[in-house]
């Protein structure tokens, strides 16, 4: 009788040992998840390929997400010599057509991270308003605002000589996101007199790159230094 209780517990305790190991197994492999989000033709499918690959693909319009859950990781050290990683992480690239952005608040509970393309050689008013109500409906979506994520604002196609910096590009957006603001009644953005983008609540990082021809260097210290990748 006592052999058979101690068998038991023996059984008992290694059930429990053994969930314990693999829940604590499994904590330490949760992929981070990634999202590429901008406007159609800003340049993310070629900044995905590029982070997934390593190469440029030429694309055409999105219809559906890309998805992939490993990257190439490049740097570059002091001798200017180009080593890569290969890293586990959970990207996803979105289409930019608006017709897609319904389903989109169903991924915001689950996001590390937002890398969000623009196109730095348009400005064109219709592009910054379109952009910066992106970004509102973003930044006051309620299941974004319940654990904040970083961002970065990745401003692409800085090969081409029309290409605006981004300090430029921020300055002009953050002027068009006050407007908008200021339009509506939101509770999330209203108790703050002028929105700025160095106060928000989202930690936010703009960046010049140019997917194109991989340029994108800013984007590997985004994913090491904010995601510890
Ligand atoms: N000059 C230049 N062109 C670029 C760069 N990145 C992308 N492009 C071009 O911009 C166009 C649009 O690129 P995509 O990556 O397909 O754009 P997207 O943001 O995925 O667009 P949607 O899928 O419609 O949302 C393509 O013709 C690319 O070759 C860049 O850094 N420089
Ligand atoms: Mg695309």
């Amino acid at each position: 009788m006592s052999f058979l209780f101690i068998l038991i517990l023996l059984i008992i305790i290694i059930i429990i040992v053994g969930i314990i190991w693999w829940k604590f197994i499994h904590k330490g492999k949760k992929l981070k998840t990634i999202m590429i989000l901008g406007l159609c033709e800003a340049g993310k499918t070629v900044l995905y390929y590029q982070l997934k690959d390593g190469i440029f693909v030429e694309t055409q319009s999105s219809m559906k997400e890309n998805e992939t859950r490993t990257i190439k990781l490049k740097k570059k050290n002091k001798d200017e010599k180009e080593s890569e990683k290969n890293k586990e992480v959970h990207l996803l690239d979105w289409p930019g057509h608006a017709r897609l952005r319904g389903k989109l608040d169903q991924f915001y509970p689950i996001l590390d991270a937002i890398i969000f393309v623009l196109d730095s050689s348009d400005t064109q008013l219709e592009t910054i308003t379109s952009t910066a109500e992106f970004i509102y409906q973003i930044f006051t979506d309620p299941k974004m605002n319940m654990s904040p994520i970083p961002f970065l604002f990745a401003c692409n196609k800085s090969d081409l000589y029309t290409s605006y910096s981004p300090s430029k590009l921020k300055q002009i957006i953050q002027v068009e996101f006050n407007r908008i603001k200021d339009s509506k009644t939101d509770k999330i953005i209203q108790n703050q007199k002028s929105f700025n983008f160095d106060k928000a609540k989202f930690f936010n990082q703009w960046v010049s790159i140019s997917a194109k021809d991989g340029k994108i260097d800013s984007v590997y210290d985004f994913l090491e230094k904010q995601l510890n990748l």
